[in-house]
């Protein structure tokens, strides 16, 4: 584990140790500043080398006494308290978090009546049938235990997006730089921004291969060499995913990511179609077939095209369709009859629409997340904090949803070029009923609705229960609709056709939540809601300033789900969105 992401996980334990233990207020300033590091990544290092303690504390989400044990950490490599609560209290916290519904007192109740300390210790206790005596897991919470761990399993190998494609930026940037390299890219599913990767596909075309192979299998991200050829070489990266470097000539470039661009499915339909038209395809070009011989079969012969991936793809007579929507579904046909959509282009959403602040569980300001937002080249956000069905994270009330309203006039008259919308992330109870009164509601610019509670409710409660909220006026989106965690929660049981009809008729738009472990709308279901004519609203739901680097990651979602600019309600200015909520409401 990387040195920062074991001093996230060390603030992570120390919160759910103190949350065990009923100690008051820790448990979220430890949880603060385990988000905070993580998403700070090397920064934490850097601040701290420039100005020690006071430098630390300058940095969102950290106070005296986390910047005193960051100090520590990197002074010694230790925190001292830890390793003495690791003494007491032996438990891979962090690993046992990671299932859905695992709370601190689940935890400390499976080490102290069932000695498990960890996950293999957990299956154990599963099989043996003993988790089911505790008095927190019945008979239903057993069989949902055993259901969440295999979907951990499945999940396992696999890497999120997010956490991904910024290290294989990172080694294009690299590997561009090697003197003799002419071009250099990620294929596979990174390039068509696959929701999680199996592993990096890279490609550089140089003369000299050995430089560029000598510059990749020594970067510091690389924890082994696998392989090391002339040709290929492929390494395991610290950060637990392997990657691939093929080197080919420049002139065949394109056919090469073509090929590595995948996904299989839609080369195999590219290459029947090649053959019906005469040609073959593979990684090194576009060939057009020879006459077939006596009793023989038919061989490969002059070159058509290899350059780049247009060419390939025009000499087919067809467009080029977007790595994004390469799944082998409807695309090729789609390009044959040129009528590819304009898919959203990246660096379109011009404000994000969901955003935490310190008033519930975000890390920082709003006026630093303001400026953040700002320094990102967005023109506006809206602060959508959580709503008091979720205490245990400060959610807002009422008076404190209109009290927070008077603050962002306030700082909306000292902001230059950018406004914050007043909105919320209220929540749906149960009934489908809000969380905030109707005249709350309706005094805010931007109404998001969510489900944070009751995921297992009958596939017709659920679903009565959601429309039932976005009926509501007053709502102008449904955030994260399917409530899944990638890998961690799965999807809520609802008739999505039925939200959709509803959506459309209310005029809601759904979310796309960036997160990189919600990705909520997923691909398919996009698309599904452009089809039905149902605006989309991408965002990041950041909790801290370095959130909002993700907004692309939803762009990328739209894009898969054939979204064009006119289905983004957000590619507007603020003054259209605010025209587009008047409207509808
Ligand atoms: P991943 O790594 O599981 O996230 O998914 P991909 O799509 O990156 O798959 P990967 O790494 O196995 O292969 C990269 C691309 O190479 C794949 O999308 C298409 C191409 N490819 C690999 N093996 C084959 C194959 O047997 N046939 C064809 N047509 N293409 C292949
Ligand atoms: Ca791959
Ligand atoms: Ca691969
Ligand atoms: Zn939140």
């Amino acid at each position: 584990m990387p040195k920062i992401q074991e001093l996230a996980k060390i603030f992570f334990e120390f919160s759910y140790w103190n949350e065990m233990n009923g100690v008051a207020f820790k448990p979220r300033a430890y949880m603060l500043a385990s988000e905070s590091v993580s998403a700070l990544g090397d920064e934490v290092e850097a601040a701290w080398r420039k100005g020690g303690i006071k430098a630390l504390k300058e940095l969102p989400g950290i106070g005296q006494a986390i910047a005193e044990k960051i100090d520590e950490f990197m002074r010694t490599g230790k925190v001292k308290e830890y390793a003495d609560l690791k003494k007491k209290f032996p438990v891979d916290i962090w690993g046992l978090s990671r299932i859905e519904g695992m709370g601190p007192k689940h935890i400390k109740d499976l080490y102290e009546r069932l000695k498990v300390k960890n996950l293999d210790g957990l299956k154990r206790a599963l099989a043996a049938g003993k988790v089911k005596t505790l008095p927190r897991w019945g008979e239903k919470s057993q069989a949902k235990l055993h259901k969440q761990l295999l979907l951990m399993q499945e999940s396992s190998g696999r890497q999120l997006l997010g956490h991904v494609l910024p290290v294989a930026d990172e080694i294009v940037v690299r590997l561009s730089k090697v003197p003799g390299v002419k071009r250099c890219a990620y294929a596979g599913s990174i390039r068509r921004r696959q929701e999680t990767i199996g592993d990096i596909d890279l490609l550089a075309t140089t003369d000299k291969p050995e430089r560029v192979m000598e510059t990749f299998v020594s970067m510091p991200l690389v924890e082994t060499v696998h392989e090391r050829g002339k040709t290929r070489s492929s390494v395991r990266l610290k950060i637990g995913i392997d990657a691939d470097l093929r080197v080919v000539p420049d002139k065949v470039y394109g056919a090469t990511l073509q090929y590595f661009t995948g996904d299989k499915k839609h080369n195999v339909m590219l290459r029947e179609f090649a053959l019906s038209k005469g040609y073959t395809l593979n990684e090194y070009g576009l060939f057009r077939l020879k006459r077939k011989e006596e009793g023989g079969r038919r061989k490969a012969g002059g070159l058509v095209a290899c350059k780049t991936e247009e060419e390939i793809y025009k000499k087919l007579g067809m467009d080029t369709p977007p790595p994004e929507i390469r799944v082998g579904g409807d695309e090729i046909d789609a390009a044959r009859r040129h009528e590819l959509p304009d898919l959203l282009p990246y660096g379109s959403v011009k404000g994000d629409l969901q955003i935490q602040s310190d008033w519930s569980d975000g890390a920082a300001s709003i006026e630093a997340m303001a400026q953040a937002a700002k320094a990102r080249g967005l023109e506006y956000i809206a602060i959508t904090d959580h709503t008091k069905s979720l205490a245990f994270i400060h959610g807002l009330d009422d008076k404190r949803v209109a009290e927070q309203g008077r603050a962002i006039d306030k700082l909306n008259r000292k902001l230059k070029g950018f406004t914050v919308l007043k909105g919320t992330e209220c929540d749906i109870r149960k009934d489908g009923t809000l969380d905030l009164s109707d005249k709350t509601l309706a005094a805010l610019d931007w109404v998001g609705v969510s489900v944070h509670s009751n995921f297992r409710l009958s596939r017709d409660e659920q679903t009565k229960r959601v429309v039932k909220a976005i009926s509501n006026p007053n709502v102008d989106c449904l955030f994260h609709p399917t409530c899944r965690v990638i890998g961690k929660r799965e999807p809520i049981e609802w008739d999505f056709d039925e939200v959709l009809a509803a959506a459309k008729k209310y005029g809601v738009a759904l979310e796309i939540d960036a997160f990189p472990d919600r990705s909520d709308l997923r691909d398919v279901l996009v698309r599904e809601a452009v089809r039905a004519g149902v605006k989309l609203a991408i965002d990041t739901d950041a909790h801290h300033p370095d959130h909002l680097l993700y907004l692309p990651l939803g762009e990328a979602i739209a894009r898969r789900g054939w979204a064009t600019k006119a289905d983004v309600l957000n590619a507007k200015n603020a003054k259209q969105v605010l025209a587009w909520i008047a409207k509808r409401r």
